[in-house]
């Protein structure tokens, strides 16, 4: 007879095991937000854009219902932890006649210039995989800029200011679903024409982010560059593994990798990252940066429900500049 093994889980934040220091802390509350906590039939709750917005945690979240394979829906919170999900999924504008929006999903959501603009994948099946572009000033009511011209392009993040006078934003330019690829910057004097398209880090062979790497969070400007907490894949023969970590890009040319940290800084562990619709998985579209200097980092777990993990500023900084003395290279 079979049996069914459950994976050992801590269910308490663990800031230290094996004598490492962990950069980021979850919540006890985890999963904080959960499919259960929307009206309606929705199935699925993951990857959250995130940003503060009058005095309240605002989520936008990928919501997977019976009628749609993902759009998006707010949840708001005053404390971070507690959230309450808006009667309705966005009222998300219209696409351009030739590019039918099958399926929307991770927002990042940049405040620049008095504006909230959010990237998004804008996935058409029959005009492929886009970074899409809706910009709001209440999270109400919403506008389309653009659907950029590039096929096969998702996991957009705009910087919060422009560099050398434009727009600039970290993208994933991809072909096949199964072959390596890097996070690129690319640059746009209007959020609609995109181009001086530049690499900027690429996976890493043997290392926990061996098969991809992409933006994970709007980047944070700090005094010693760009900290951008980013996602990395690595394949495993029972399928993928999504983890976080964390690199320093330079201030006036992004594509310059200054400090990128050898070891991941989260990682699926517990049953609700590890068990879902996608399992493996911890992926962030966002990292909001507190007033008490914390970086709150909400996540999509298993591509179902969502975590928050938090970490000091500093301490994510150092995490771009630690090799793995001990050689742990998690595959
Ligand atoms: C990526 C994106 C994410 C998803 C992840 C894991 O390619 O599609 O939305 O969370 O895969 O399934």
């Amino acid at each position: 007879m079979t049996t069914l093994v459950t994976p050992t889980v801590h269910s308490t934040p663990v800031a230290t095991r094996g004598g490492l220091k962990r950069v980021l802390i979850k919540s006890p509350h985890n999963p904080v937000i959960k499919p259960s906590d929307f009206p309606g039939d929705v199935m699925y709750a993951f990857n959250p854009g995130a940003i503060r917005f009058n005095g309240e945690y605002l989520l936008m979240v990928d919501a997977a219902t019976l009628a749609q394979p993902v759009t998006l829906w707010i949840a708001r919170s005053k404390d971070g932890i507690h959230f309450t999900a808006d009667p309705e999924p966005v009222n998300w504008p219209a696409p351009p006649e030739d590019h039918a929006e099958d399926c929307i999903y991770d927002p990042r959501i940049t405040f620049i210039d008095g504006e909230y603009i959010i990237l998004y994948a804008s996935s058409s099946e029959s005009a492929g995989v886009r970074v899409g572009i809706v910009k709001t000033k209440d999270f109400r009511t919403f506008e389309r800029v653009s659907i950029a011209s590039e096929q096969g392009n998702r996991n957009g993040a705009l910087f919060p200011e422009k560099i050398n006078g434009l727009y600039a934003r970290l993208d994933r330019p991809f072909g096949d679903p199964n072959d390596t690829c890097g996070m690129w910057v690319s640059y746009s004097p209007d959020l609609i024409y995109w181009g001086r398209s530049r690499p900027v880090m690429s996976a890493r062979p043997g290392l926990w982010d061996s098969l991809k790497v992409g933006a994970g969070a709007v980047p944070i400007k700090t005094d010693k560059g760009w900290l951008e907490i980013y996602h990395g894949v690595t394949f495993t023969g029972a399928g993928p593994i999504y983890r976080l970590g964390a690199c320093m890009l330079d201030l006036k040319d992004p594509s310059k990798v200054i400090a990128r940290g050898e070891d991941t800084i989260l990682w699926p562990e517990h049953d609700y990252e590890m068990v879902g619709r996608v399992g493996n998985v911890v992926f962030s579209c966002n990292a909001v940066l507190t007033d008490e200097g914390t970086v709150r980092i909400y996540y999509g777990a298993a591509d179902t429900c969502i975590g928050l993990a938090e970490g000091k500023l500093s301490d994510l900084i150092d995490a771009c500049y630690k090799k793995n003395t001990l050689r742990i290279r998690p595959a």
